[in-house]
Order: C-alpha cells, then sequence, then structure tokens
C-alpha cells in the first residue's frame, strides 16, 4: 500500500510527497545490497547504465531510486509522429555510451503544474544525514527554452525530517526573458532564504554534459552556522560557511523528490516547439566532495605572483562585465550600471530586494593581488536615496580582503585574517575577524566605526590603509595601521592593530572579494554603486612607509565629488 502526504509548496501549489513506506522501499533495500558503494562516504549512486530496458515512467523503477512522478496522467505524448516518455532512462547516455535520465519536454505537454517524468530517492530510513554531496551531470539542450519565462522550474527538492524543504529552481528576476537568458539557478526555501548559485547568463545551455554539485550542511537552530556550497564543472561558484537554512539541530535529510525536473509555473508560455530533453548521468549522493570524474578538483584560479608588489597592484573601473578576462574568478557577471557611475563607462550597481541578502546579480566576485603586508584601497561609493542598510547593527558586507593562509575560493565568515570594508548605515565599518586562529585576536570580529556620515545621492572617495603588525619570537606587537579617509579627509587612524598573531607571523594580505551581504534580508529595495577601484601597496604620493600618527594624513590627488 501506498502511503502519500499531501503539503503545499512555496509557492502555493499542492504536491504529493511519496512516503518511502511502500513497496518500493524494499526494492529500494535489496538494491542497496546490490549497488556496493566504491567508496565509503558515497551514500548512493547510479550511472543510469544497467536500469532495466523499461525504466521510465509507468514502467520499472531503477535500483535504489523510490519512485517515478506520474502525476496527471502524462506518461508518454506523440508529438511531431515521434512518441516520448514524460522521464526515461535510455541510450546513449554520457559519453556516447550506456544510458542516462532524460526528461522530455515539448510546447505545452506535460501540463504546467504537474510533475511528469522525474525520479525519488528515499535516505535510507536509519540515516542521520545532515551534511552532504549531490553530484550529477546535467545536459542542457540549446533548443530547449521557455519564451517570457516569467516564474520557475524546478529542479529537484530535499526534504528534511522536520517538515522543511530545500529546493533547487531556475528562477527569473526579469519576468520577460526566456529561460535561457534570465534563467539563474537558486536554492530557497518556503520563506527565509533563496541564494543564487548561477547567474543568468552562465547557465550553460549548450548539449554539452556538466557537472554540478552542492554541498548542504544544514545549520543548527537558530544558527547561521550551515554550509551551503556550489560547483560547475569542478570550479567552486559559491560558497557560504554561515549559512542559515532555518533549518534545526535535529534535522536530517530524509527525501530527494522530483530528481531532476519538476514542475513549472509559467502557466500563460510554453516550452520550444520540437522535443527536448533534459539529460541527467552519473548521479552521485555523498558525505564528502565528489568533484567531476576523472579529473582532480582544482580550487585556485591562476598562479599567485610571488615577487614583492610595488606600488599599484590593480585597477577596476566596472566598465563592463569582460571580468574573467582581468583575473577575477567566482561571480564574473555581475550588475554594470552605465547610467549611474563615477567615471569610465560604468560602475558596479549593487540592487537589494526586499528580504534578499544578496543582490541577486551580484554574488562573490574575487581578484587575487601580489600579497602584500602594506594595502591601499581607493574605492567610490554612492548610496541611493532609497538607502538605509542592513536595519541591525551589523551588515551590509560589502569588500572583504582575505589573507594568504586562506584559500582564494573560502568561505568569509571564518577566516585566518578577513578585513573588512563596508558601509553601516548611512556610516562606515572597518572590521576584522580571524575565527580560524586559536586563540583569536579578533574572533568573530572587531568592529571600528569611522567618523562618517554619508550624505544619499553623492558620490565619495573611500580610501584605507592598513600595514600589517610586526611579530617578534612568536609574539605580536599592538603595531598594525588602519587608517581611513572619505573625500581626502581622514576620518579613522588607529597605530595598535593587532591583523596577524604569533601563529600567522608573515600573514599578508592576498585575495580582494566584493561580497554584498545582508544575512537577515535587506530590510527594503535598495540600491548602492560602486566604481573606480585601486588596490596599492602604499597611499599615493607616499613613501611606503605609513604615515606618522601625528601629521595629517596624506590627501589623494584627483579628486572630484559628483553630486546629483
Ligand atoms: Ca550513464
Ligand atoms: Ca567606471
Amino acid at each position: 500500500m501506498t502511503t502519500c502526504k499531501n503539503s503545499r509548496t512555496p509557492l502555493g501549489r499542492i504536491f504529493v510527497f511519496h512516503s518511502f513506506k511502500k513497496p518500493a522501499a524494499l526494492l529500494f533495500f535489496l538494491a542497496m545490497l546490490i549497488c556496493t558503494p566504491v567508496n565509503a562516504a558515497i551514500i548512493f549512486q547510479d550511472n543510469f547504465d544497467s536500469a532495466p530496458s523499461d525504466a521510465r515512467v509507468g514502467g520499472s523503477v531503477p535500483a535504489g531510486w523510490d519512485s517515478w512522478y506520474v502525476q496527471g496522467g502524462a506518461v508518454s505524448a506523440t508529438l511531431d509522429s515521434v512518441t516520448h516518455y514524460a522521464g526515461e532512462i535510455s541510450s546513449p547516455g554520457r559519453g556516447g555510451t550506456g544510458k542516462s535520465l532524460k526528461i522530455w519536454r515539448h510546447s505545452t505537454w506535460p501540463t504546467y503544474n504537474s510533475y511528469h517524468g522525474p525520479l525519488a530517492y528515499a535516505f535510507p530510513a536509519s540515516s542521520s544525514y545532515r551534511e552532504i554531496y549531490l553530484r550529477y551531470y546535467m545536459k542542457l539542450p540549446a533548443g530547449m527554452n521557455i519564451n517570457r519565462f516569467d516564474n520557475y522550474v524546478k529542479l529537484w527538492r530535499l526534504n528534511l525530517s522536520g517538515g522543511g524543504e530545500l529546493y533547487l529552481n531556475f528562477g527569473t528576476d526579469t519576468g520577460t526573458g526566456t529561460l535561457q537568458n534570465s534563467g539563474f539557478i537558486q536554492l530557497l526555501n518556503a520563506s527565509t532564504f533563496a541564494q543564487k548559485l548561477l547567474t543568468a547568463g552562465n547557465v550553460p545551455w549548450d548539449s554539452a554534459f556538466h557537472c554540478y554539485e552542492f554541498h548542504i550542511k544544514l545549520n543548527s537552530t537558530g544558527k547561521s552556522d550551515g554550509v551551503l556550497e556550489f560547483w560547475l564543472d569542478g570550479v567552486r561558484k559559491y560558497s557560504n560557511t554561515s549559512f542559515n537554512f532555518n533549518a534545526t539541530t535535529s534535522d536530517r535529510f530524509i527525501y530527494l523528490q522530483h530528481f531532476s525536473i519538476g514542475n513549472r509555473d509559467d502557466q500563460s508560455t510554453s516550452w520550444q516547439n520540437s522535443w527536448q530533453a533534459f539529460e541527467f548521468d552519473d548521479f552521485v549522493l555523498s558525505t564528502t566532495y565528489v568533484g567531476p570524474d576523472g579529473v582532480t578538483p582544482t580550487s585556485d584560479p591562476s598562479p599567485i605572483p610571488t615577487s614583492a608588489p610595488t606600488g599599484t597592484l590593480f585597477s577596476e573601473g566596472f566598465d563592463d562585465n569582460n571580468f574573467a578576462s582581468r583575473g577575477w574568478f567566482d561571480d564574473t557577471s555581475v550588475d554594470i550600471d552605465t547610467t549611474t557611475k563615477y567615471s569610465g563607462t560604468g560602475s558596479l550597481r549593487l540592487t537589494w530586494g526586499a528580504g534578499q541578502t544578496n543582490p541577486p546579480l551580484v554574488m562573490a566576485m574575487r581578484k587575487d593581488f601580489p600579497p602584500t603586508d602594506s594595502l591601499y584601497v581607493s574605492m567610490y561609493w554612492r548610496l541611493n536615496s532609497d538607502w538605509v542598510g542592513s536595519g541591525v547593527g551589523y551588515h551590509p558586507h560589502l569588500v572583504y580582503i582575505l589573507s594568504d593562509r586562506d584559500d582564494h575560493w573560502g568561505g568569509l565568515a571564518q577566516n585566518y585574517l578577513d578585513t573588512y570594508i563596508e558601509p553601516h548605515g548611512r556610516g562606515a565599518y572597518l572590521i576584522l575577524q580571524d575565527l580560524l586562529n586559536s586563540p583569536a585576536v579578533c574572533g568573530s570580529g572587531c568592529f571600528y566605526s569611522p567618523s562618517i556620515t554619508f550624505a544619499l545621492n553623492t558620490w565619495y572617495h573611500i580610501e584605507t590603509y592598513f600595514k600589517m603588525n610586526t611579530v617578534t619570537n612568536g609574539v605580536p606587537a599592538a603595531d598594525g595601521i588602519m587608517q581611513m579617509w572619505v573625500n581626502g579627509v581622514n576620518v579613522y587612524y588607529a597605530t595598535n592593530r593587532i591583523y596577524r598573531n604569533g601563529q600567522n607571523p608573515t600573514l599578508k594580505w592576498r585575495t580582494f572579494v566584493i561580497a554584498p551581504w545582508i544575512g537577515d534580508g535587506s530590510p527594503q529595495t535598495q540600491t548602492m554603486w560602486m566604481d573606480e577601484l585601486t588596490i596599492a601597496t602604499a597611499v599615493p604620493g607616499s613613501s611606503p612607509q605609513p604615515t606618522p600618527p601625528n601629521a595629517a594624513p596624506s590627501a589623494p590627488t584627483g579628486l572630484r565629488i559628483i553630486g546629483n
């Protein structure tokens, strides 16, 4: 007998949650005996190659899986004189051999709000899995599309034992573009977060298999101590080690629904007018990172220069979106505003919608520079008339500078040294965080407040200078420099900072990150801009030595203020 539980999706639709208390569960456990894991870390894997010939919607459930989704009776259809099943495991598979899972779509078939063709997987009933890596290959046909893609296409969904759900969806911000040009991939839950993992334009609609891997470690009750990471073809595209999934300490994963195409909610439009299939292969569910087949994962970007830096390390005008060609990595396609800018042809626009943790078009953009123990950062900020900031005593985070002991791709909440420069309300914060040190100097954060109140709709020149403290015989001296100017006026100056402790006597700054973040969600729609970034080893016009404590700060040259 089959027991089902009706649940409501975050978007209000009723769906049927197939419990694993069903005959398929017996098949599943038998299958587990057959599918001996090749690695103890692997919970379940399937390359689909040995699926029976009738492994399709309405036919055999492949070993290890729980069920096929057949909702609304749309098992198969004949269109253009060709018949396809909504979901089937058939030849060829990835690499031209074996088999793969294919989810077929054509014009208005199947109907928009039903789940047709995907598979479901039930975690072992005794599982206590709270941390998983989900890896598979997906092929998105160049010929598949939805015109005027206006809402979402669900991919998979993970059910938690406490009733929570995590969705992977194609989403859209515009409601006017096509699935291919406006669809992004995001993980979200019913109400508390929606985190973009792959921005529109970066999803590979190229009819080739690509490796997708997700790392999800559930947070404990009321804490932002979860982990969310995403890799595309072994390249980490998103990493957050302080994620709040709104889970609880007792939550565990129990079910993977509709792998991997659920329903769509763009009822006024349709798929392309030809048969096209989403294809999936080489599925692995693991407790450790899997990575692409036959490839050693490379998490490091291009080699890091090791020569001693001098003068200007790099400049960025935010004038176009060719960030990758200029050495940026992680998110390299962001929101360039060609209307409001300080100089050149564009600026970086950061627009949060109400409730959003980050601007949907800007995640984490990173760039390395030669490691240095003295760092000057110059940039221009402009807060829009709707600017309020986070509304709480912390955030938004904006600029993070990671040390050379931290991973270039590392998380941004727990580091050996993370130096933050950010607006806070109409003011600003300089913050140091070194949670990975034991003992830490600042731990989760030392907050320093420059004397500044920004006017809205005004460009400001923001300059900071940091100089590492000395460490002698393992003992750090409180002699590091931290200084900030706004429009050439000194607004913060300290000469007793400790950036590095005795365990990191040669620590340097190395990775510049722009990752706008309001952890509790933006209190309202708001925008700020950033432009004309320069990173150097010393304040322009000064000697490489820091200015003496009592000297007037050196004014920058070429200053101009545009207020309108
Ligand atoms: Ca295969
Ligand atoms: Ca510019």
